[in-house]
């Protein structure tokens, strides 16, 4: 091979190409190794090896931005699920929906005077009744993101519409929403908290140790829609597809033994038998 003559930069960046470990690293070591590559007739071979790998490997931080995006439920435009409910906030610029976020959750959303200050979407847990709900803020809603903010509507489980006026409420006609809440702007954050909750229609159950007797004091939420023993199960791990249980509260007797179908109530006190 021809002497190549580069100088102690090209070789530094050679070395921190061989143990790069991210496509951003790599791109980083591949760009320096650019630079300090003496530009001659002999090094021309090695050029066009340094522009094939820097391809590859943007090719590779397409693929894996790709899964990222799909990871999060496809577009970035979604936000994942997590804890028992998923509850957007919708509504026009300034109704006080990242203000409501920052005092439900520990989330830090932007919340100022300007209006559109909200960008882009901010999850935030809230805790009523041991339950964990996801908030989600949302940037205000207009023409030009309508489409947008509906199918994050009608992905949630729950959907918040802060208005100022009667009158914003036309702009969602024709949302999709699982269930529906409206509240007026700057309206009492404890009292909307419950209101959130009760519109989500949940009952909680607890669970009990079979080995010690003991209450689990965290309940499982369940949709009133979906509150058998086998959702239960399923809540607790996504593999308990099937299950029965002995249940304390509903049933007629204490302890009694319940089929998978057996709808909970709230406060129920259940005793899996997973098979
Ligand atoms: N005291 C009080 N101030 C509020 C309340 N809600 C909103 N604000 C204030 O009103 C202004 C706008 O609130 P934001 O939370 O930024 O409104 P937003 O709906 O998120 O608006 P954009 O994201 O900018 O479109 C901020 O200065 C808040 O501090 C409330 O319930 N009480
Ligand atoms: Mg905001």
């Amino acid at each position: 091979m021809a002497s190549l003559n580069a100088g102690p930069e090209y070789y530094a960046a050679e070395g921190r190409y061989a143990v790069a470990k991210t496509p951003g690293d790599k791109l980083e070591a591949l760009e320096e190794m650019l630079r300090f590559c003496p530009k001659h007739k002999g090094s021309q071979s090695i050029i066009a090896d340094i522009h094939n790998k820097m391809a590859r490997v943007r090719k590779e931080q397409a693929r894996e931005e790709a899964v990222k995006k799909a990871r999060k439920g496809g577009g970035g435009d979604f936000i994942r699920k997590q804890g028992a409910a998923q509850v957007a906030i919708l509504g026009f610029a300034n109704t006080g929906k990242s203000f409501l976020l920052n005092t439900l959750t520990r989330a830090h959303a932007h919340s100022t005077p300007a209006p559109f200050e909200t960008l882009s979407l901010l999850p935030g847990m809230m805790e009523y009744k041991g339950v964990q709900i996801q908030l989600l803020d949302t940037p205000s809603i207009h023409p030009g993101n309508k489409s947008m903010i509906f199918s994050i509507a009608r992905n949630a489980d729950l959907v918040l519409i802060l208005f100022n006026d009667e009158s914003e409420k036309h702009f969602y006609e024709g949302m999709k929403a699982k269930r529906l809440l409206f509240a007026t702007s700057r309206e009492d954050a404890a009292a909307l908290k419950q209101r959130i909750y009760d519109s989500l229609g949940l009952i909680r159950v607890f669970t009990r140790n079979p080995k010690t007797g003991k209450a689990d004091d965290k309940p499982v939420a369940l949709f009133k829609e979906a509150r058998t023993v086998s959702d239960a199960a399923r809540q607790i791990h996504k593999d308990f597809a099937s299950a029965t249980a002995r249940v304390w509260g509903s049933t007629k007797f204490a302890g009694q033994q319940v089929r998978g179908t057996y709808q909970l109530e709230d406060g129920d006190l259940l005793e899996l038998q997973i098979r």
